[in-house]
C-alpha cells in the first residue's frame, strides 16, 4: 500500500509537496496535512482530495495517521516537529534549512542518533538536478583537470518584505553553501561577504546584492552573487573552472523567440519552475528510501554543516574580511 506521507506546513512549498505527493509520486499519498492555520489546512487537504487535518504534529502522530513526513514550514519551526517525528522513528524530508542556527541543528543531531538509525533527509533539492550532479561527477572524473574556482550567481526577481538582511545568508546562500561544497567534493573553510553598490530598487531594510566568498579545502575558491531583486526572473548558474577547462550548467533554455528584430529565450520567475524536476526526483528519491526502510540524500549532518556556515555567513554580513568555520569532527553515525 502507499506510503502516507504527512505534510507539515500549507504554505508555498508545503503546497508543492501536496501537489506532488497526491498526483505524480510512485507509491505515495498525503496522509494528512498538519496546519494550524485552518483554511490553509482545508485548501491543501482538499488538494489531496479531502485528507485529514491535523494542527498539531503529535495530533497526527498519536492517531497512527502517518508512515513518512515532509516538513514545509518556515525553518524557525523545524525543530518543534523533527523531536516529535524522530521520536515516532518515522522517515522525515526537511525542507531547508535543517533549523536556523547550529546549536538547534546539534540537537537534531543529538535526537536522530539517539533513534539509532539515519531518519532524516533534508530538503537541498538542487543535488537533484540533473546539471550539478553532472558537475559533480566531472569534478570526480577530472576529465578537465583539477578544479580551481566555482562561480554562482542565484537572483531572485524579487522578494516580499518579511524577508531579512540574514535571510541573504540563511533562506537563499544556504543552497549554495550546500550544494557548491557536495559539487567539489570539500568542505568550507571559511565565508566573506563583499557589499555591491546598493540596488535602490530593493526593499528600503535589504543592503544588497552581495558577494559571497567561500574558501574550500584545497584553496578552492567560491564566489556567488546573490542578488534577490534583478525583476526580470529567476536565475541560478555555476561556472567551473578548472586546470584545463570551464564547465557551464544553468544557462537559460526556454523558449527561443526572434520577433520585431530581436531575438530572446524565455528565463524562469521561480524556484518552482527551475528546481520542478529535482523536486520530482528528491521527492521519489524520499519515498523509494522510506518504503525501503532506509533514508538517502543530504543527511542531518550536511544540514547541521549548512547552519556553521550560514552562522559564519551571518557575520561576515557585517564584517569585513573572511569568517573561519569552526567545525566538530564528523560524528561517526554519519561518516
Ligand atoms: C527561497 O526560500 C528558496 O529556497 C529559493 O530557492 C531561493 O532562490 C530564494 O532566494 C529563497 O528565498
Amino acid at each position: 500500500s502507499d506510503l502516507r506521507v504527512g505534510v507539515v506546513g500549507a504554505g508555498l512549498m508545503g503546497g508543492e509537496h501536496v501537489r506532488r505527493l497526491a498526483g505524480s509520486i510512485p507509491g505515495a499519498c498525503v496522509g494528512a496535512v498538519v496546519e494550524p492555520d485552518a483554511d490553509r489546512a482545508g485548501a491543501a487537504a482538499a488538494a489531496a482530495g479531502g485528507v485529514a487535518t491535523f494542527a498539531r504534529i503529535e495530533d497526527a502522530l498519536a492517531a497512527g495517521a502517518l508512515d513518512a513526513v515532509v516538513i514545509a514550514t518556515p525553518g524557525p519551526f523545524h525543530e518543534q516537529t523533527l523531536l516529535p517525528v524522530l521520536e515516532a522513528g518515522l522517515p522525515v524530508l526537511c525542507e531547508k534549512p535543517l533549523t536556523p542556527d547550529p546549536e538547534s541543528s546539534w540537537r537534531i543531531l543529538q535526537a536522530e542518533q539517539a533513534t539509532g538509525r539515519r531518519l532524516i533527509q533534508v530538503g537541498f533539492m538542487r543535488r537533484f538536478d540533473d546539471q550539478y550532479a553532472r558537475l559533480r561527477e566531472l569534478v570526480a572524473a577530472g576529465g578537465a583537470g583539477e578544479l580551481l574556482m566555482l562561480r554562482g550567481v542565484h537572483r531572485n526577481p524579487a522578494v516580499p518584505e518579511t524577508y531579512t538582511q540574514s535571510m541573504l545568508i540563511t533562506d537563499s546562500v544556504v543552497h549554495e553553501f550546500d550544494v557548491l561544497p557536495w559539487v567539489a567534493g570539500r568542505d568550507i573553510v571559511s565565508v566573506e561577504v563583499v557589499h555591491a553598490r546598493r540596488n535602490e530598487l530593493s526593499p528600503g531594510h535589504l543592503s544588497e546584492p552581495v558577494l559571497v566568498l567561500m574558501r574550500l579545502a584545497d584553496d578552492i575558491l567560491v564566489d556567488v552573487e546573490m542578488n534577490v531583486s534583478v525583476g526580470f526572473g529567476y536565475q541560478v548558474a555555476t561556472e567551473a573552472v578548472f586546470q584545463q577547462g570551464i564547465a557551464r550548467i544553468g544557462q537559460p533554455e526556454g523558449l527561443q523567440l526572434w520577433q520585431r528584430g530581436t531575438f530572446s529565450l524565455a528565463e524562469h520567475q521561480s524556484f518552482a519552475t527551475r528546481f520542478s524536476a529535482a523536486y520530482d526526483t528528491q521527492l521519489r528519491a524520499f519515498v523509494e528510501a522510506a518504503r525501503a526502510g532506509t533514508v538517502t540524500g543530504p543527511s542531518a549532518w550536511d544540514g547541521y554543516k549548512v547552519a556553521v556556515a550560514c552562522a559564519a555567513g551571518v557575520v561576515a554580513l557585517d564584517r569585513p574580511g573572511p569568517v573561519a568555520l569552526d567545525l566538530p569532527p564528523v560524528p561517526s553515525f554519519y561518516a
